[in-house]
């Protein structure tokens, strides 16, 4: 019988109260969702459930377009995308949802005529902070990106009930509290009661035969817990274009429930009940560390294996056979954490649908693609052999077959060379055997990317160079972008009106757009402009500063800001050794004149990582000295500003004068934040590291300031250490004021043994992210950054070029390349 629910005349079918979306229209939804969803008395209703109504009618406008979308690619038959990921950094999704869909003025006038007040009501919305940092904020603008550029794709990962933990200053020191954000609900979580798949894990494999006298193995016995859908929607930018992401939620199953309630016991049901449910309880708060804890591995399979069967739902629906399987699914790894899904597919198309190993492996390989986000040994990720062997005892044996084969290849190019049979092997010998998750990931994919062009270099003659002379087709390098729309459309609304009025707004889904105002980079009035968006924005700045950290800091200042992970390659700890000697040349040249600066830290260190969560201290500890001092008066302020967070880096980023890059050349892979800021008009400090380089050749070397060693010259000192920090401190007298000054307490309330690891990590030879060897040269050009800020003309006209020169890092480049290069489609654009 046909189904009448929806009358295909009606353009508005499929939304029960919603007519239009026009401000009437949003006003009754709102009504209607205060009241029969909230059970709220209209005139009686506050901020907090507003904003939960006013989501709800703009999800109804996403939902529909959301499913015109999903019909469109079953229409054309389309190659699907699907981006595995354990992170998505999100942040709020009120304000992206009202742009991206083009309803502000609607939705303005709406809540005004209400009674209420936007900006407040997007405040009470909670960040999604399901990802640590620029790994997970990656994978939440290539969504943007994709709903952008009408890319038939999909997010797939984890729904925690805890994202990025909170962080409290207690004291100097980070103090974490959980991040509840789901405590009320979330309205931009759409849970899918119907969507619930089995996970196994444990067990053991029996082997059978099937009809044809064929091996087949069984994976039998098995612990199971549930996946059930939740799906975040992604408009795309004015193009009715809707994706999900869709994330996995561990329910317990009914078999587990009954297993111990058949025998009576209800309390040792309900504990199975909540232990099956841990598994997406929180997420693990290290970035660029390897935890290799138990939980974490079953994460990564739950994850992978709900993820699978949705694939192959989806693609049954259009297919018989698994031939067309590589050209109908692309799947992108972000990083090896999920990489559990190669062996996933084999044992899918092997055990479950019967195929042979060679015609299984080439559809793996076909399917696959794998992004490195890391070069740092010991984020590489390695599961001990009998920890894996014992979760996923089948995706065990299926790795060491695959090691088998690929290694007789490896034998057979190089006869002879063990070493490099040992070096390649997905299995690390050793008193614990370890699976190499970065070894399965590049030998099951066709294609392996670096995320700016120095890291995908150092791939193919570092970490990755032997399976790069085996495979020399297979690493490129796809440099890592951002949307325009939430970091310059949505974050800095003032400058991205004025850019508007000069050049219209096409820059918004063509960034290379902006290039038409270089024509303005001389113009005293734009500059004049310029500068009051800026200071606007500084002022907004200073008042969270005010509230947050009970400092009061002067707008006119420089603000010279460094937010991130905190982490020492980052090196954070340079930037206090500058504050440090900007405050002793304030108290001992009291009348030089000097550019009055503001510096500016925020950013998490991971729970377990104690000397970055001393670095947080010192950074407090200079900034109470500083801050207190007569003497300095408002010529610096030091502040770390608590929280560090998507929504936060909204409003920080736009204020910023000067943006610190700083790591050790060689150890950042690309960075996004460096692209964020240059993109707000700061210029940058930073060394010619990951995507830096690529900021440098865009912007001209003119308009960044670029101090200490290439990538090259850091590689060379660490094995030849031809310069010895304590010669620099020896010899430089400014050096040796700052060092004392830590190790002698004058920070610490005269204890000299506090910051003394960090002291002594400076003075080692064996420092190995250089700090001592590159901070003259960083001193030399924080310099000529205070010189360079007195001229405003300058600073301005390098301010407008920066902006200007941006469009190479839009993230719709980004994922133009992966599109056309790894996933093989043909776009429209
Ligand atoms: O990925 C970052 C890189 O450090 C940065 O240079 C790059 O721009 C960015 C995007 O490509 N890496 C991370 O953020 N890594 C993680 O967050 C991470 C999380 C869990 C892990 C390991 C790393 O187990
Ligand atoms: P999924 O691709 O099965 O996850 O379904 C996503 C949405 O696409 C559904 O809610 C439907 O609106 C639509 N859809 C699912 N299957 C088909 C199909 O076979 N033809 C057209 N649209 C479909």
């Amino acid at each position: 019988m046909d189904k009448h629910i929806v009358d295909p005349a009606d353009n508005h079918a499929y939304a029960s109260v919603f007519q239009g979306t026009g401000i009437e229209d949003f006003k009754i939804c709102i009504r209607h969702h205060l009241m029969s969803f909230q059970g709220r008395d209209p005139d009686r209703a506050g901020d907090q459930d507003v904003y939960r109504a006013l989501s709800y009618a703009l999800r109804d406008v996403l939902m529909e377009k959301w499913i015109k979308t999903q019909k469109t690619f079953y229409a054309g038959k389309m190659k699907r995308v699907y981006y595995l990921s354990l992170e998505f950094l999100v942040g709020r999704s009120l304000g992206t949802a009202i742009l991206n869909m083009g309803l502000m003025d609607e939705v303005t006038q709406a809540i005004e005529q209400l009674g209420y007040d936007l900006e407040e009501l997007r405040d009470c919305e909670e960040d999604a902070a399901l990802g640590n940092g620029g790994l997970g904020r990656l994978a939440s603008c290539f969504m943007d990106s994709i709903a952008t550029m009408k890319i038939p794709a999909y997010g797939y990962g984890i729904r925690y009930d805890f994202g990025l933990f909170n962080q409290r200053i207690v004291d100097g020191y980070q103090v974490e509290t959980p991040d509840s954000w789901l405590r009320l609900g979330s309205p931009w979580m759409y849970e899918r009661t119907s969507f619930m798949y089995p996970v196994q894990f444990y067990g053991h494999v029996t082997a059978t035969t099937d009809k044809l006298g064929n091996y087949r193995a069984r994976w039998v016995d098995t612990e199971i817990v549930m996946a059930m859908a939740c799906d975040m929607l992604v408009p795309g930018f004015n193009n009715d274009h809707v994706i999900n992401m869709r994330l996995w939620r561990a329910k317990a199953s009914r078999e587990l429930d009954l297993r111990y309630f058949n025998v009576g016991d209800y309390i040792s049901a309900v504990e199975s009940k909540v232990l099956s449910e841990t598994i997406s309880k929180v997420l693990y708060p290290s970035d660029d560390i390897s935890e290799g804890q138990e939980l974490r591995l079953k994460q990564q399979y739950f994850f992978v294996a709900a993820t699978f069967q949705d694939i192959l739902r989806r693609y049954r629906k259009d297919n018989d056979t698994f031939d067309d399987f590589p050209n109908q699914v692309a799947v992108q790894l972000n990083d090896t954490h999920p990489a559990i899904a190669i062996p996933e597919l084999m044992r899918l198309l092997l055990d479950i649908e019967g195929l042979g190993w060679e015609q299984a492996w080439n559809i793996c390989v076909n399917t696959f693609a794998y992004t490195n986000h890391t070069l740092m040994p010991e984020a590489l990720e390695t599961w001990p052999v009998d920890m894996l062997g014992r979760v996923l005892p089948r995706h065990l044996e299926i790795i060491y077959e695959i090691n088998r084969r690929f290694l007789e290849e490896v034998a057979n190019l190089y006869p002879g060379n063990t070493r490099k049979i040992q070096e390649m092997s997905l299995i690390e010998e050793g008193s614990v055997r370890r699976v190499r998750m970065a070894n399965l990931a590049i030998v099951g994919s066709h294609s392996v990317n670096g995320v700016a062009a120095l890291h995908s270099e150092l791939l193919k003659t570092n970490l990755f160079r032997h399976f790069h002379e085996m495979w020399p087709d297979k690493i490129n390098s796809k440099t890592n972008g951002i949307t325009p729309r939430r970091w310059l459309l949505k974050c800095n609304q003032g400058l991205a009106g004025l850019i508007g009025d000069k050049i219209g707004f096409d820059w918004v889904v063509d960034l290379d757009k902006l290039r038409g105002l270089e024509s303005y980079c001389d113009d005293p009035v734009f500059h004049q402009q310029w500068q009051t968006v800026k200071l606007e924005n500084k002022k907004r700045l200073a008042r969270i500063i005010t509230a947050t950290c009970a400092v009061d800091v002067d707008p006119g200042s420089l603000f010279d800001i460094q937010v991130k992970r905190i982490h020492e390659y980052k090196r954070q700890l340079l930037n206090v050794l500058h504050a440090i000697d900007f405050y002793h040349r304030i108290i001992t040249h009291r009348d030089e004149p000097v550019t009055p600066r503001t510096i500016i830290f925020a950013g998490k260190a991971a729970p377990s990582y104690w000397k970055a969560k001393l670095i947080i201290k010192l950074i407090n500890s200079v900034g109470d000295v500083v801050n207190n001092d007569p003497r300095v008066g408002d010529r610096l302020k030091v502040v770390f500003i608590p929280n560090y967070s998507v929504s936060l880096a909204e409003r920080i980023i736009p204020a910023a004068d000067l943006s610190e890059q700083i790591s050790t050349a060689g150890t950042e892979a690309s960075g996004t934040g460096n692209m964020k800021f240059a993109l707000n008009g700061a210029l940058t400090i930073g060394t010619l590291d990951g995507a830096n380089i690529e900021i440098r050749e865009e912007v001209g070397a003119e308009n960044i300031f670029i101090f200490g060693m290439t990538a090259e010259e850091a590689e060379y000192e660490k094995k030849c250490k031809s310069r010895k920090p304590w010669q620099i401190y020896e010899a430089n007298p400014a050096v040796r004021q700052i060092i004392d000054a830590i190790g002698g307490g004058a920070f610490s309330n005269g204890d000299t043994e506090l910051f003394r690891p960090l002291v002594n990590d400076l003075l080692s030879e064996n420092d190995p992210y250089l700090l001592l060897l590159d901070l003259e040269s960083y001193l030399d050009c924080q310099r000529l950054v205070g010189q360079t800020y007195v001229d405003k003309a300058i600073w301005t006209r390098r301010s407008i070029l920066n902006v200007a020169r941006m469009g190479k890092f839009s993230s719709d480049r980004t994922i133009k390349e992966y599109a056309e290069q790894i996933w093989g489609l043909k776009l429209e654009r």
